[in-house]
């Protein structure tokens, strides 16, 4: 009945008064404007992050909470605007970027300023208690503190280099402690996010995440899984071999009777990448002949000096130089006398020229390795800004975690003796040695990967509830990595929140993604250089054609649903872990015949 009366008072209305019908050009004018008005915002927002994870203190964390509160209210606001145009048949290119607005907020919110305030300030605060989180062991004579607190750094070196189960033990249950009085605010986070998400029209966050790959959210979902399938054989044969290992190593008291691995064993805080303990596992024979942390020290390397080797990579395959300002301003060493967050990341403040770098860099292969992840991170903003500022990221978020870490499986023995860090190259002989080394990491990854949004989207969609955070956590460690708390664990703890990516609410399965997708980028790179030999001595160092090609991927952004720029680069249109396979065949046949000889012990 009001719907008639409203009606007939609308005819009566004069024309100019009525909600006109939209159009094309009216659309076309609003997508331009939200582009620039969130371009800036976010820019602001960078940052206000920046100083905030360079300086912890709670003026910068307001601070930065009020910048991305701008953004969430604005992003919001713009996003439920944009419904008026549903329907419309707008040209590829708005259309587009009507998508990209509805999904660009990782922690959508309610409406109300209240809500999104309280939102900014907890993630913005799991961020910085993150960074700030140290464990302060008791004095060996007692229970009081012994006044010397261990940063992050401190522990995941124990965790690297010890070989002592207890202090071992004792690093892994420090830096989980810093998690608990995460718990509730995180729940907290959770709740919010989901109602900002169904106001968008999605089932809850989680299925918002999964809604980002050109596809919708349940294929997503089963994509993972049929790539996870494909490599889950190869991680069998890797765990079995290393849990075989570990058993000669520490005895069946250390590891336990069960098919599962103590998380605390495996050279790494969270058991995600094992090629710290390479030296426990390490095949007999030659081995790789060299070890790239005692190269680096070898030639007295400093940080800065490791980071030019990951530019003069770039460089190598035809990209500029990194401007002086990313030398001036990015932060390479963990400052002694402040709060940072540690974990490394890359950014682009103005979201064209001003690339930085924030790591803790200590001198180790590992951290090469990571050097070269984050400076993909930068040559890939810088090859797309060009584009429309909402085009200015990566095809999907995978191929944004994957650049760097394709350089890096360039980084072979021929490479290294190329650029004068090692005297000889080692010969066929000790390939198992470099294999086994590299899976240690990569294919180690795989399942980790995998389970961090396999929690979160649980946990999003209300499966996984606060009561049982802990529970589940283990679930999924011991359902995918096969590994096992090293203590007993309860719902007082929450171990996921002792993950960066957990406190800091950064999406996870691109991880995996990258994983994957950085084996297939290496494949077609090093076919576009002409190569012909095994994968694993593949270096596209220098190859100028490899370094076209990679571009014209770069350049795109994410203009284009991802699996074109998949084709761009690689001639293929389809995730495709058999990259991944072909490069670990030879590993493959090593780890399932030593397997053989010690099966039913
Ligand atoms: O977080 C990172 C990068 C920054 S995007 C250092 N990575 C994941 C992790 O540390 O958990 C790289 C590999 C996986
Ligand atoms: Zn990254």
């Amino acid at each position: 009945m009001r719907d008639r009366l409203l009606l007939l008072c609308m005819l009566a209305m004069p024309v100019s008064l009525m909600a006109q019908a939209p159009t094309v050009a009216e659309a076309h004018k609003f997508i331009i404007k939200a582009e620039k008005q969130l371009f800036e915002l976010s820019n602001k927002a960078q940052r206000a992050g920046w100083v905030q994870e360079n300086f912890i203190t709670d003026d910068t964390e307001g601070i930065s909470a009020d910048a991305q509160q701008e953004v969430l209210a604005a992003t919001t606001d713009l996003a439920l605007k944009a419904t008026r145009f549903n329907g419309l048949k707008l040209p590829p290119v708005d259309a587009r970027k009507f998508l990209l607005l509805k999904l660009s907020l990782t922690l959508p919110a309610p409406k109300n300023p209240a809500a999104q305030a309280r939102l900014t300030k907890i993630s913005v605060g799991l961020d910085s208690d993150y960074g700030k989180g140290k464990y302060c062991p008791p004095a060996s004579n007692g229970d009081a503190p012994s006044g010397k607190c261990l940063s992050l750094n401190d522990l995941e070196r124990t965790m690297a280099s010890s070989r002592d189960p207890n202090e071992i033990l004792a690093a892994w249950k420090g830096w989980h402690s810093i998690a608990p009085p995460m718990r509730q605010r995180y729940a907290e986070m959770v709740d919010l996010a989901n109602v900002g998400a169904r106001d968008l029209g999605f089932k809850d966050t989680g299925a918002m995440w999964r809604s980002k790959y050109d596809m919708p959210p349940d294929a997503f979902a089963a994509e993972m899984d049929r790539l996870w399938n494909q490599v889950r054989p190869l991680y069998d044969s890797l765990h079995t071999y290393v849990r075989y290992k570990l058993t000669e190593k520490y005895g069946k008291e250390v590891v336990g009777p069960g098919p599962g691995i103590p998380a605390h064993l495996l050279g790494n805080m969270w058991a995600q990448e094992w090629g710290n303990i390479y030296d426990i596992v390490a095949p007999p024979g030659p081995g790789p002949g060299y070890d790239l942390t005692a190269l680096l020290r070898a030639k007295n390397l400093d940080a800065k000096g490791m980071v030019h080797y990951g530019e003069r990579f770039f460089m190598s395959l035809g990209f500029p130089p990194l401007p002086n300002t990313f030398w001036e301003r990015s932060l390479f060493l963990k400052p002694a006398d402040r709060d940072v967050v540690c974990h490394a990341s890359a950014w682009d403040v103005d979201g064209d020229q001003d690339l930085r770098v924030k790591m803790c860099i200590e001198i180790t292969g590992e951290y090469f390795v990571t050097i070269h992840h984050e400076l993909g991170h930068d040559f890939y903003d810088r090859a797309y800004s060009k584009q429309d500022p909402f085009f200015r990221d990566s095809a999907n978020d995978g191929f944004h975690e994957a650049i760097g870490d394709t350089i890096a499986l360039s980084v072979t023995p021929e490479y290294l003796k190329e650029i004068g860090l090692l005297d000889k190259v080692p010969g066929p002989e000790g390939d198992i040695g470099l294999l086994l080394h590299k899976a240690l990491d990569k294919v180690a990854f795989l399942p980790f990967g995998l389970l961090i949004d396999q929690w979160r989207w649980k946990v999003f969609s209300g499966e996984i509830k606060p009561a049982d955070y802990n529970k589940a956590w283990w679930e999924l460690r011991a359902k995918y990595q096969s590994v096992t708390p090293p203590v007993e664990r309860t719902e007082v703890d929450f171990d996921p929140g002792a993950k960066y990516h957990v406190a800091s609410s950064t999406p996870y399965a691109r991880y995996f993604l990258a994983d994957i997708l950085q084996f297939q980028f290496h494949r077609a790179l090093c076919k576009e250089a002409g190569y012909k030999g095994p994968l694993h001595r593949c270096s596209i160092y220098a190859n100028k054609a490899a370094g076209a090609k990679l571009a014209t991927m770069l350049e795109m952004g994410v203009s284009r649903p991802w699996p074109e720029a998949l084709e761009a680069i690689s001639g293929e249109k389809q995730m495709d872990a058999t990259a991944i396979l072909d490069y670990f065949a030879p590993l493959k046949k090593f780890l399932d015949e030593e397997n053989a000889k010690h099966a039913g012990r």
